[in-house]
């Protein structure tokens, strides 16, 4: 009897249909009942089972469950492993295969190999429709925060020069900025950074492949090159780290014409008066290092400026751009982008709507560049093939503590993480930490709490913790008590560049001993400032703890651990 499946009638055909290629060379044994002592049967699945409903599925003696239970165990793969339709984990191509070569899927990479495993990673970028490409390393290396802070740099470099006159430099040649030479000299260090990649993973032996992965069968990818060359690979285990990519506009006009981040920091020639649309940290990021490249920049914002940031500190950001020539057009999206005359760049022309009203805006630019979010790259690997599950809404992928999707063999980390930080830092720990668990008997798990962030606009913000806003939301307005101070930079006083304009302030919890909830700063050298006070955060850091701390002088740090912090709320 044990060996029995007991299915309805009515589920027989849907349930044969659904596993018919499994049962070829299985041990099932299929029994379909028309008997009248239906009670006694149910009386009898009970004791064995716990069950009393059919279907009641066994395999080779080991009771599965109901329909339910079986649908769930043919997900994630139990089900074929019971019927021996899969291969065992020795018998595995790979222990472990990595979709996606960034920030995330090569740190796991790395670590899994060095605990011994045998790991693939299959990375592959799609060409944005104007057809840019790069190497391996994923978004942060190639199109992220490593060419946009060294093209920030490039702009910081200018109001050096600037400042430095005030300082006693003299010099008589013309200062003007030569994009390709910029564009040169940072693909020529993504360049390094990108053999730095594959030797590494070399040095380890992971095997790299230049391929698209996508999921064709339970433990099964399917890898193609660009040549459209295709490889099949079988793994135990497997890691999603496949990322983002930026989105479009939906209108006419925005693929054919417009770029977005993907293209500008190869762009092989300068963007000219640019508009920006989005007012995400990416966008003012982008608009605030070619407007310090001396390029006239508009930003068109559909609301506020950085949603889920400190609304107080976004403003701040907004206003000092302003003051510094970026032109913001607020409450508009385009609606169209049309192109009146070729060339690199040519000049469009962008017809845009109000979003409170009927008013219509038009304007010509020499470059569009997008910068609305980004979408995760999920739908197109296979995932609905072996069952794993999807944030419809938003294509992320969602995860239990341990980055385990709902598929068991099936993991997840990185940007495309349902609800979590899209950091490179934090893609970075998620996989190293996941690799050790899965691979080296830790326990660790990736904590997502007071993960340290800056945006670098001209005026850099670097926070830790909560927003204000998320702050009053989730402790009352009533118990935190907010400190803050306008500062000087002692560099910009000779200068005499924008006094009081930066800005520090910590939101502190006045039912816990005044402990630091969320730190806020803008000013030079933000990330290098809010590196530090995240790890005090992280230890518990309360305003006194602060208080007690003498600070480094002179220095922007140290303007948080005097006494010029004060009361805003009481
Ligand atoms: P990614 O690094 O995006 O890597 C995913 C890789 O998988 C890509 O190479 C992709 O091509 C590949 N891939 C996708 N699908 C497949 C497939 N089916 N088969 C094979 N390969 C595939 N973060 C910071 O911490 N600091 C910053 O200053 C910062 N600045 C940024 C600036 C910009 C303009 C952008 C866009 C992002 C920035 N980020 C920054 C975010 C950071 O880049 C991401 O958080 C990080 O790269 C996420 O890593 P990941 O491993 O999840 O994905
Ligand atoms: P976000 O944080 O999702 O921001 C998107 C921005 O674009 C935001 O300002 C939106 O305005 C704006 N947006 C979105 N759709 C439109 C349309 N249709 N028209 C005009 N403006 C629009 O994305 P990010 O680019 O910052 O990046 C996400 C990740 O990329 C980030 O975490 C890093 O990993 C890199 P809204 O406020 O919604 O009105």
């Amino acid at each position: 009897f044990l060996k029995l499946l007991v299915i309805k009638k009515t589920f027989l055909l849907q349930l044969f249909q659904s596993l018919m290629p499994l049962l070829e060379n299985s041990l099932i044994y299929l029994f379909h009942l028309f008997l009248d002592d239906g009670p006694s049967i149910q009386q009898v699945l009970v004791e064995l089972t716990n069950q009393r409903t059919v279907p009641n599925v066994f395999v080779n003696g080991k009771h599965i469950g109901g329909c339910d239970a079986t649908y769930k165990a043919y997900e994630n793969g139990t089900l074929q492993k019971l019927l021996g339709n899969v291969k065992d984990a020795e018998t595995y191509d790979y222990d472990l295969i990595i979709i996606g070569g960034g920030s995330g899927g090569l740190a796991c990479s790395k670590e899994a190999a060095t605990l011994g495993k045998k790991v693939m990673v299959l990375d592959y970028v799609v060409p944005t429709p104007l057809g840019t490409t790069w190497g391996l390393g994923g978004t942060c290396v190639n199109v992220g925060c490593i060419p946009k802070k060294l093209m920030h740099q490039a702009a910081l470099l200018g109001q050096a020069l600037k400042d430095s006159r005030a300082y006693g430099w003299q010099y008589e040649e013309q200062v003007k900025h030569n994009w390709e030479t910029m564009v040169e000299a940072v693909q020529n260090y993504i360049g390094s950074l990108n053999w730095g990649y594959r030797l590494s993973l070399r040095e380890k032996s992971v095997t790299y492949q230049n391929s698209y992965g996508e999921f064709v069968e339970p433990h099964k990818v399917k890898a193609t090159n660009r040549k459209g060359q295709v490889t099949y690979h079988t793994a135990e285990t497997f890691v999603l780290a496949t990322g983002e990519r930026p989105r479009y506009l939906g209108i006419p006009g925005d693929k054919e014409y417009c770029i977005t981040s993907d293209d500008l920091f190869s762009l092989p020639y300068c963007p000219g008066k640019t508009l920006v649309v989005g007012a995400s940290y990416v966008a003012l990021e982008c608009a605030g290092f070619l407007a310090g490249l001396g390029l006239d920049v508009t930003v068109m914002v559909r609301s506020i400026l950085l949603r889920g940031f400190d609304q107080e500190m976004a403003e701040k950001i907004g206003a000092h751009m302003e003051t510094h020539g970026v032109t913001f057009i607020r409450k508009f999206v385009p609606t169209q982008v049309e192109r009146l005359e070729d060339g690199t760049p040519g000049r469009l022309k962008v017809t845009a709507k109000c979003t409170e009203g009927p008013e219509i805006f038009e304007g010509e630019y020499n470059t569009v560049l997008l910068a609305i979010g980004r979408d995760a790259c999920t739908r197109n690997i296979g995932l609905q093939t072996i069952g794993v599950k999807i944030n419809e809404k938003n294509g992320k992928v969602p995860v239990n503590d341990e980055e385990q999707t709902n598929v068991p063999y099936v993991y997840a980390i990185g940007d495309i993480l349902d609800g979590k930080l899209e950091l490179t830092p934090v893609a970075i720990q998620a996989g190293k930490l996941l690799a050790r668990r899965l691979y080296g008997g830790s326990s660790t798990k990736c904590d997502y709490i007071n993960v340290p962030t800056t945006v670098f606009t001209p005026l850099e913000y670097g926070s830790c913790g909560l927003a204000e806003e998320k702050a009053k939301e989730e402790y009352g307005e009533q118990n935190l008590e907010v400190y803050h101070s306008l500062f000087w930079p002692l560099e910009w006083t000779i200068p005499g560049r924008d006094n009081n304009t930066c800005y520090a302030k910590i939101i502190c919890n006045k039912l816990d001993s005044n402990r630091v909830v969320g730190f806020h700063v803008l000013g030079p050298n933000a990330g290098e400032v809010t590196q530090g006070f995240a790890a005090a955060i992280k230890c518990g850091l309360t305003k006194e703890l602060l208080d007690e701390t003498i600070g480094i002088h002179p220095t922007c740090a140290e303007v948080r651990a005097k006494r010029a912090l004060f009361k805003t709320y009481l």
